[in-house]
């Protein structure tokens, strides 16, 4: 049976554990939208995990939805990450970068002046997003004409380039949570008449685009993409089908040899059995066309579930995203069988070093 803790490969990654800290927006960048020295330590100490993916970064100005959220497009972002990685590298970790653009969950007040949202669509969503007044509704889009897409996807590979100018050992392309890319996927919120919409080809032309870019870019073995078939939030009702539609993104995206797909089961950090769907189906096929690709799950995960998950097969690695919040040892914790930190909610998104880098691991600390 396969451990939890036993080392495993996900492409080019050599990964220590099966554990990887799922993506964690805490808007604590700078001014330039530069992470910081304390977003350097921030990882640095969960640097156990096998894997690392960080808070999810903006891939250009126009993809950025929340007040004080990173990004990974100008020269200052490059250089702040290489504090980051460079300090992630020399405690053992591995560490790749989210790459988000938020399309229509996003405000007029956090884009460069006279910018709206862009989207598959112009119709806005029923969604609020946070912004320098508190959470505000999210602004009416425009929708992106056929002519501007091949901007955006190299949009994408420009930010997968300078992620890997900035050290990262890979990148994690950001197609959840009713972002962007979700935007083109989903027959609920997709209403274009043009070679990006309607079929299910169709609706994943865009994603599949933008995975082939970057493995083309960065190699296929460094670059993940992170899938919400069934969460509704950020205004996305369910897909017309769903199983069909990622069955269909996952047949694309198996040839390609990515190092990993990463997969919310269920509505993003709420229940697991939000709507039907065979997630096992997925993996299987998937499974059986690339068997080099790691299967990465996450929400919601116990110690237990996820023991099981990856003893099973079920998954070949498990993301934590809020235990990994106060639990910067949370490797550690798990294999001990510790119990855990809670975290304080307050202290979430922005601020500085409470609730962020000054949560206790165990003591007295491992023999070195
Ligand atoms: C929480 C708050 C803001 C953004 C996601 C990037 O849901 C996010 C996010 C989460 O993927």
């Amino acid at each position: 049976m396969t451990s939890l803790f036993s080392p495993t490969q996900a492409g080019e990654l050599a990964l220590a554990n099966r554990i990887a800290m799922a993506p964690l927006t805490r808007n604590r960048a700078d001014a330039e939208r530069c992470p910081t020295a304390l977003t350097a330590q921030y990882y640095t100490q969960r640097a156990s995990a096998g894997l690392l993916i960080t808070e999810a970064s903006q891939i250009s100005p126009e993809g950025q939805g929340y007040l004080d959220t990173p990004g990974i497009y100008s020269e200052a972002q490059v250089a702040a990450w290489q504090q980051v990685t460079a300090a992630v590298h020399a405690a053992g970790g591995r560490i790749v970068i989210q790459l988000w653009h938020v399309g229509r969950i996003s405000h007029t007040s956090l884009l460069p002046a006279g910018m709206v949202p862009v989207s598959s669509t112009d119709r806005r969503a029923e969604a609020k997003t946070f912004t320098a007044q508190g959470f505000e509704d999210v602004s009416t889009p425009r929708a992106l004409r056929t002519d501007e897409l091949p901007r955006i996807v190299a949009d994408y590979r420009h930010a997968a380039r300078q992620a890997m100018r900035a050290g990262f050992d890979g990148v994690e392309i950001h197609g959840a949570n009713n972002y962007l890319l979700e935007q083109f996927l989903r027959s609920s919120i997709n209403n274009r008449g043009d070679a990006y919409g309607g079929s299910i080809p169709n609706r994943a032309r865009l994603v599949l685009e933008v995975a082939r870019a970057i493995a083309d870019e960065i190699g296929a073995g460094r670059t993940g993409i992170r899938l919400s078939p069934v969460t509704p939030v950020n205004g996305g009702s369910q897909d017309s089908d769903a199983q069909a539609l990622y069955q269909h993104v996952v047949d694309q995206l198996a040839p390609l040899k990515l190092a990993f797909i990463h997969v919310i089961e269920g509505q993003t950090g709420g229940a697991r059995d939000i709507a039907p769907f065979d997630f096992e189906a997925l993996r299987r096929s998937y499974k059986a066309d690339h068997p080099g690709g790691a299967w990465v799950v996450n929400n919601g995960y116990t110690r237990e579930m996820a023991i099981e998950a990856v003893a099973s097969g079920r998954a070949d690695v498990v993301a934590f995203g809020r235990p990994f919040i106060g639990n910067p040892d949370l490797v550690r914790r798990l294999r001990e069988n510790a119990p855990l930190n809670a975290f304080d909610r307050d202290t979430l998104y922005g601020g500085g070093a409470a609730g962020y880098t000054d949560y206790p691991g165990l003591e007295p600390a491992p023999a070195a």
